[in-house]
Parts: C-alpha cells; structure tokens; sequence
C-alpha cells in the first residue's frame, strides 16, 4: 500500500489522493452508441449484444415468473435462511425512511402541502460477472416496496448457460421483484430507459455496475432518473493501538476483494503499526480465496496515512470522504460528532463492514468516490417523488393579491398580475373588470 507519513500539523489534501472517474471516455462512447442500437433495433440488439459480451444466445429475455416462484427449492436452507432475515432486517430500516404527505392550512383557508407518491415503476441493475450479488437485489428492491413502486423490475447478465443464479432469483422473490430479465451491460440500461419489444421502460434506474454500466446511466439519466453513478468500492479504516491488527488487515481485505479498483485507506498513528497490518494482510493473503483480486487492489489503490493525531485523522477522513468508514478505536461513539463525510459509519472493534453489507439494515449502496461530500446511501426517497399542493380560499387570495401584482409587474408578466387582480375585482365589486 502507498504510505503518507504526516508532519505534525499538516493538513491532508485532494492532492495526498489519486481518485479516478467512477466512468472512462471510452466506455462513455462505447456505451452511447450500444443504448442507440437498443433504441433502434429493440430485441435484436439485446440479443446481439448479450451474444457478444456475454458469449451467450438469449432467445427470451424474461424470466418466467414460475422460476421465481420456485427459487426457493434451488438454494440451500442456510442462504434462504440468510436472506430472509437479511430482507427482515433491511425492511425494518428502510419502513423508518418512509414519508408521510402533508398538508397546512394557514388561518386564511390557504391550503399547502406536499403529495408524496411512489414511482410507477423501477429498474434495479444487479452486476454479473467477478461475484454474485444477492445483497444488491435486496438492497434495492426493498426500499422500492416500501415506497410502494407496483413494477419492480431486475435485470441482470445471464451466466454461461443463460440462467440466473438462484440466490439472485430467490433475493427477487424475498424483496418483491415483479419482473427479472436475462440482459447485462449498458444494452440492459438502454432497454430498461428506451423500451425493447420484450422489455417495457421504467421511470428510474438504480443499482451498481462496471464503467459501461456507469456510462450509460449517465447517457440515460435525464430521460428517466438514475440513483448515483457508482464507482468501485472503498472503506477507510482509522486505527488506535486498541485495534487488532489482524481484524484491521482483514476488514481492509473485505473491501479489496471486491475488484482491483477497490481502494482501502488506513489511517493510523505509527509506521510500525501499519507495518504490523500490512504483515497481516500477507498472512491472510495466503489463506484468501480472491488472492489475486484483494493483492492488487491493495498494492495498487491501497493507502496508508499514519497521522499524528486523531485531529489529524479526522480530517484526513473528511477529505477522503469515504464510502466506508471504520472506526477501530477506543470511545468510537464520541468521534461520531467530528465526522462530517463517509456514506456509512462503522463503529467499534464489533463493526466490520461486511455486517452493513449484508444484515444490519441500513443500504449498502453508498456514495462513491468522495461523492460523500454531497451525496446519501441510497433510501426509500429514491423511490418516490412528491407533487406540491395549493388551494387558497377568496380571502387568502384577496391578503397575497398585491404581492404577486407586485411582482408580476416588475418581471412585465401582465396576465399574471391580471390573473389575480381579476378575481380580487370580482371579490371587491363582483365584477371581473372592477
Ligand atoms: N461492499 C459492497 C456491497 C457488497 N458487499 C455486496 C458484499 N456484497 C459495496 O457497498
Ligand atoms: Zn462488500
């Protein structure tokens, strides 16, 4: 891992980091021109594309409901075990999220509010390819049946032999996806924005994927809404003396093993410290069944920043503003106020990541890439939208009348001030005309 070593007193920067673009040039051209043959040749383009990029022939590209309904029989009791109380779990998180509409009545009669109201309809992109993700169905289809979305829909890219893996059909099952399709890539987010004979648009696109996934919600987005454009996943773990060093090497592999873009941030506050992490990411190395993935991400993306204080520290956090934060150290709670950017806070020696992945509730589909700084996990609000309400009464109209003829004038907007003046003529005189 790239080691930082930090004076006393120096501020860590933008410049300490190397982040790339959650999306590439390439992938956004290659991406664009995929989604305009979707858009043109509907099925045959699926077909073509799922023939070349996932060297398999689909004929249809829908899942037949009965093979979700059978899902159950094809895993092991302990995954639909596991997944169920997953689901439970995550539910019970994301029924606090949801909103309620409201409405206030000012003591003139004027009424205003805000109508919320699920979307019509969703489409949750699950990735194939390095690993199977489950999780990801349930991470975001149940937030879209808590909203109350009537269409959930799940693409995703066939295996080999141009299934579904069953875990990924029973998480569907679990959460309440009504529609799972057999198609990948960014010809998937083209059919799922654009329509194709066998596939009906959604309204909005959620859901992680590789560049060519990432492009192409860019190239949709503003056609129909998109989550985040995620990057490759990272977790930044801030380390005192009381962490175990072990523990630590391996939540850092948690996240490495992911993709050789993963990227792993220790922070920590002595060289002989990180020393004794990184000797135990050797040891661990060595029993890993994703070796190759985990030691390139971490040789290659991994840092190391050994402060001198945890002053020092947390600023170095709120600069990185990563997607995963762990806090290893003694009083983990207390530093919770001095956090000001990380997508999901992981605190004390008890938290690994993986517990967030997968059970304790709360989405595991997070801000990317520093997005921290702007950006929330994603929830229930990614899922509905709302319409603003107004009913006024005549002598609501008639105190606010002067101040929009105010206003309409000045802007030279003449049937506005005249919208209003007519009607507070016809309250003063009974006449439109005063
Ligand atoms: N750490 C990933 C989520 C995940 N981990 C799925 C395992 N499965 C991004 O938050
Ligand atoms: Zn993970």
């Amino acid at each position: 891992m790239r080691r930082i070593e930090l004076n006393p007193g120096e501020v860590f920067s933008q410049s300490h980091l190397k982040r790339k673009s959650a999306f590439n040039a390439a992938a956004l051209e290659a991406a664009t021109a995929i989604i305009e043959d979707v858009r043109e040749r509907g099925d045959a383009a699926l077909r073509e594309c799922t023939s070349r990029f996932d060297g398999v022939d689909v004929t249809d590209f829908r899942v037949p409901y009965s093979a979700i309904a059978d899902a159950t029989s094809q895993v092991s009791d302990d995954v639909a075990t596991a997944l169920r109380q997953a689901a439970d779990q995550i539910r019970d998180f994301h029924e606090r999220q949801r909103q309620q509409s409201w409405f206030a009545v000012r003591e003139d009669g004027a009424l205003v509010g805000s109508k919320v109201v699920p979307l019509d309809s969703v489409g949750i992109y699950v990735p194939g390819g390095r690993a199977l993700y489950p999780s990801t169905v349930l991470m975001n289809a149940i937030p879209a049946a808590v909203a109350g979305v009537p269409r959930i829909v799940c693409t995703t890219p066939p295996t080999k032999d141009g299934t579904v893996d069953a875990a990924i059909l029973e998480a569907c099952r679990i959460a309440g996806v009504t529609e799972v399709y057999t198609v990948g890539g960014a010809q998937a987010i083209g059919a799922l924005a654009y329509g194709a004979e066998s596939i009906e648009p959604v309204a909005k696109i959620t859901g992680p994927g590789n560049a060519y996934v990432a492009a192409a919600k860019k190239v949709v987005s503003g056609d129909v809404g998109i989550d985040m454009i995620a990057g490759p996943s990272e977790v930044c773990v801030v380390a005192d003396a009381t962490a175990d060093p072990a523990l630590v090497a391996i939540d850092l592999m948690a996240q490495a093993e992911h993709d050789p873009l993963a990227t792993c941030y220790l922070v920590c506050f002595d060289a002989a410290y990180a020393d004794a992490v990184e000797a135990m990411t050797e040891r661990h190395l060595r029993a890993s069944t994703r070796a190759e993935i985990t030691k390139a991400s971490l040789s290659d993306q991994g840092v190391i920043v050994v402060c001198n204080d945890l002053a020092q520290a947390i600023e170095a956090v709120n600069v990185i503003a990563p997607e995963h934060l762990e806090l290893h150290v003694d009083h983990a709670f207390d530093l919770l106020g001095a956090i000001r950017h990380a997508g999901a806070i992981f605190l004390g020696a008890w938290t690994p990541e993986a517990i967030g992945d997968y059970v304790a509730g709360p989405n595991h589909t997070l801000p990317t890439g520093g997005t921290a700084r702007y950006a929330s996990p994603l929830s229930v609000d990614e899922f509905v939208k709302k319409s603003s309400v107004i009913q006024y009464s005549p002598q609501a109209l008639a105190r606010d009348a002067k101040t929009v003829m105010s206003i309409a004038r000045h802007e030279g907007l003449w049937a506005h001030a005249m919208s209003v003046e007519m009607r507070k003529n016809l309250l003063d005189t009974g006449s439109i005309y005063g």
